[in-house]
């Protein structure tokens, strides 16, 4: 079949090379590839959504997750949910990494600090990952003309005004005067920066309040009612506090009550979970904001498939969420009760 010599010497090495390779193919450990903890491949039957929350076991989380399954069930895509025990951006960090090993399509993620994540999701949006915010933004926040505009879109409350809100609604409590404490969580997360910011903005432009301090708690609410209580002790100027998100809420919220203060301390959570409307029965706090996490899940999911079909035109770079605020008047209205956060 070959006439030529020269022809036979170079043909036989080459057939061996390549049944060399496919062997080689064939005989790849699957543990050697990169995988998460789960220990398997993204779907090959259809797309893999990951969903990165703030921190696990958190009622806000907890809700968010069930509207991003629902709507994951609904469009019949495989979603994989994920979060750190702590609120850290480390941890968050190796569990993005995991993901790109993992090779999932897209990545929605409420990214625990605005600078420290960037990074992490640049690698995750260069390996072809689409990336996506959910109530925490990265950067300014700005995707379409701002610091950081590789993620699709952010999806979540307006913190400033949440913060507005909430620092109104706790002057009007107190009657116009006094001092407000701001019980907040850890510098560096846009979420709770901006709602310290929308209540600073608040107090300044009120003449007669001030600001008695601000509070950082890592986000845990013993500290939360320990640094409350120490305040309490040393300032009685203090007739109002807001809490910037759960935790801060509930700290807040036992450190008023233990110190028989419950009604003459005005007390605003942000965010909704069952024992903040039982602190609202109660009358320790006086109102509660709601987000609307399950929507933000549900919208996550959403918009990632819509990017992993290519329909980047159904696609706001702003999806904006609305609040509930409840009090006491309104607390047992379907509105309200439908807005209470879900913790299991
Ligand atoms: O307030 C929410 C969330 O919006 C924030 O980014 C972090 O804290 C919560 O999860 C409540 O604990």
């Amino acid at each position: 079949m070959f006439q030529n010599k020269k022809l036979i010497k170079w043909f036989i090495p080459c057939l061996l090379s390549i049944a060399l390779f496919l062997s080689a193919c064939v005989a790849v450990d699957p543990a050697a590839m990169p995988a998460d903890d789960g220990g398997e491949m993204a779907s090959e039957d259809g797309p893999t959504i990951a969903l990165v929350i703030g921190v696990k076991g958190d009622a806000f989380y907890v809700t968010m997750e069930k509207g991003a399954q629902a709507m994951a069930e609904e469009l019949g895509v495989e979603l994989i949910v994920d979060g750190p025990a702590e609120w850290d951006a480390v941890l968050q960090t190796s569990i993005v990494d995991a993901l790109i090993a993992r090779g999932v399509d897209a990545l929605v993620i409420a990214a625990n600090d605005k600078q420290a994540m960037i990074e992490p999701l640049q690698r995750a949006h260069d390996a072809g990952i689409h990336v996506l915010s959910v109530d925490t933004f990265i950067g300014d926040g700005d995707y379409e003309g701002g610091e950081i505009t590789f993620p699709l879109s952010y999806i979540g409350s307006n913190n400033v005004e949440g913060g507005r809100i909430a620092c109104q609604a706790v002057i009007d409590s107190m009657g116009g005067t006094g001092s407000i404490y701001i019980q907040n969580t850890i510098p560096g997360i846009s979420t709770t920066d901006q709602r310290e910011q929308g209540c600073v903005e608040i107090i300044d432009e009120t003449d007669g309040v001030e600001l008695a301090g601000v509070d950082y708690n890592d986000d845990n609410s013993g500290k939360a009612a320990e640094q409350t209580a120490a305040v309490l002790q040393r300032d009685d100027s203090v007739t109002g506090i807001y809490g910037t998100n759960l935790f801060g809420a509930r700290g807040a919220a036992q450190a008023v009550a233990n110190a028989g203060l419950a009604g003459v301390v005005k007390v605003a959570s942000f965010d909704a979970p069952e024992t903040a409307i039982d602190d609202l029965r109660n009358e320790i706090v006086d109102m509660v904001i709601a987000q609307l996490p399950y929507q933000m899940g549900q919208v996550g999911v959403e918009y990632a498939l819509a990017a992993i079909n290519g329909d980047m035109g159904s696609i706001e770079p702003r999806f904006g969420t609305d609040y509930v605020v409840i009090t006491r008047e309104n607390v047992d209205t379907e509105e309200a009760q439908n807005a209470i956060y879900k913790s299991e």
